[in-house]
């Protein structure tokens, strides 16, 4: 199932918490501090996957958490990093806070990855926080959460070339001769519900993308036919195909059929109707169709046109050279502008210490040093961007 846009939630690891203990051993006294420090909690990276073509995961599943850290352990062991999860999405797909709306990432090219949520620091133990005067210090520190987001996924597939055309033009069936996709074929209009992807092969260097979209109908920007929102898929495209029928059955000219679309692809994106577009006369080995091509060329002077049969298999190769040559010229599709993602602020409850004897809560005169202590060590951390991933790379 060919699924395009999706909301999921991601949490990252809380990092585990720092541990207090004393160290006793027999012959040893006076042992000190040895509680291990938390481990880290696991991010969670988005990796654009080239196998994946859909966001079909996304439906199933709404929360998608990395694993926590484990809490630190006496003589002084640390606990074990939460694992990282990496969620696979199609190359092309947008990425915003579905919150604030602000895109985060656009996953291209295959195999970019981004981290979306940062796993939480461990805690100390508490053997850090030893100074001369506080040798046995009872508290440590507690783990920080994890970065929470909510995601909007929105996929843009990525094609050299897009066909356009009302329904029943012979786009699919264009598509199936050029490539080896078996898209739906039928003599009704909407055969095609979602957009599908083939790869035309010139040669064994030359390969197109093509991507073959629902039908176009006059009015669709208000919502007729399927609407307009699959154009959303041959925005990236170099150019555009614009396919004709040059018979069409409604009696409608395909002059009229042009101007119509024409004026549908404008209202969605005066960028999009301004890509190159080439225009195809389908369906000539239909009897009447040499005439009806005449009066087509007539209709727009000046206009270069490519004859075909895309059932019987005529003119394809000049097509296809004249697809090579026009997207060669033109500029690659259009590639989305990362926001920096936002650091979360540390919460503000992150310089209050988990204390052995929670009897002991009494402020101590103690207090206001450790806690500056603390600060000073995690402004440190910040500055050295070890805040989220000591240890790690
Ligand atoms: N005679 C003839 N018929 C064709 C040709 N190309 C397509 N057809 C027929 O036209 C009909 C529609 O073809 P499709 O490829 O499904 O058309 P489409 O543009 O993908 O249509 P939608 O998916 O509904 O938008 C089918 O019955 C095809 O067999 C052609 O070159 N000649
Ligand atoms: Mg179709």
């Amino acid at each position: 199932m060919f699924i395009d846009e999706a909301v999921i939630v991601v949490k990252a690891g809380r990092g585990g918490s720092g541990c207090v203990s004393m160290r006793r051993e027999k012959y040893v006294p006076h042992g000190g501090p040895d509680g291990g420090d938390g481990g880290d909690g696991g991010s969670v990276y988005l990796q654009a996957a080239a196998g994946v073509d859909t966001l079909l995961d996304m439906v199933g599943r709404h929360h998608w958490s990395a694993e926590d850290g484990n809490a630190g352990q006496g003589k002084k062991k640390a606990g074990r990093d939460g694992l990282d999860l990496t969620i696979r999405v199609p190359p092309g797909t947008l990425v915003y806070d579905n919150q604030t709306g602000l895109l985060l990432a656009d996953m291209i090219p295959a195999g970019r990855q981004v981290c979306i949520a940062k796993g939480g620091r461990g805690g100390y133990g508490n053997y850090h926080f030893t100074t001369s005067i506080r040798q046995a210090p009872d508290f440590a520190q507690p783990g920080l959460p994890g970065e929470t987001r909510e995601l909007k996924f929105q996929l843009r597939l990525i094609a050299d070339i897009g066909l356009i055309g009302k329904p029943n033009a012979g786009k699919s069936t264009l598509l199936s001769r050029l490539s080896a996709a078996r898209p739906k074929i039928a003599d009704y209009p909407f055969t095609t519900l979602v957009p599908q992807l083939g790869i035309a092969e010139l040669d064994m260097e030359r390969r197109l993308v093509l991507a073959d979209i629902p039908g176009l109908i006059g009015g669709a920007s208000d919502g007729a036919g399927l609407g307009l929102e699959f154009l959303r898929h041959i925005e990236r495209t170099r150019i555009l195909v614009h396919l004709l029928d040059i018979l069409p059955l409604d009696g409608q000219s395909p002059s009229d059929a042009y101007q119509a679309i024409r004026k549908e692809l404008f209202n969605y994106s005066p960028k999009l109707a301004a890509k190159p577009e080439i225009l195809v006369a389908n369906k000539m080995d239909l009897t009447g169709a040499a005439e009806a091509l005449a009066d087509l060329r007539q209709a727009m002077p000046g206009r270069q046109i490519y004859a075909i049969s895309a059932v019987a298999g005529t003119g394809l190769r000049p097509l296809l050279e004249a697809l090579w040559t026009a997207a060669d010229k033109s500029p690659g599709g259009e590639v989305f502008v990362d926001q920096p993602i936002p650091v979360e602020p540390p919460p503000a409850d992150v310089h209050t210490l988990s204390r052995a004897d929670a009897s002991a809560v009494e402020p101590d005169p103690d207090d206001q040093a450790l806690l500056d202590e603390i600060r000073a060590m995690q402004a440190d951390d910040i500055r050295k961007g070890r805040f989220y991933r000591r240890g790690k790379k």
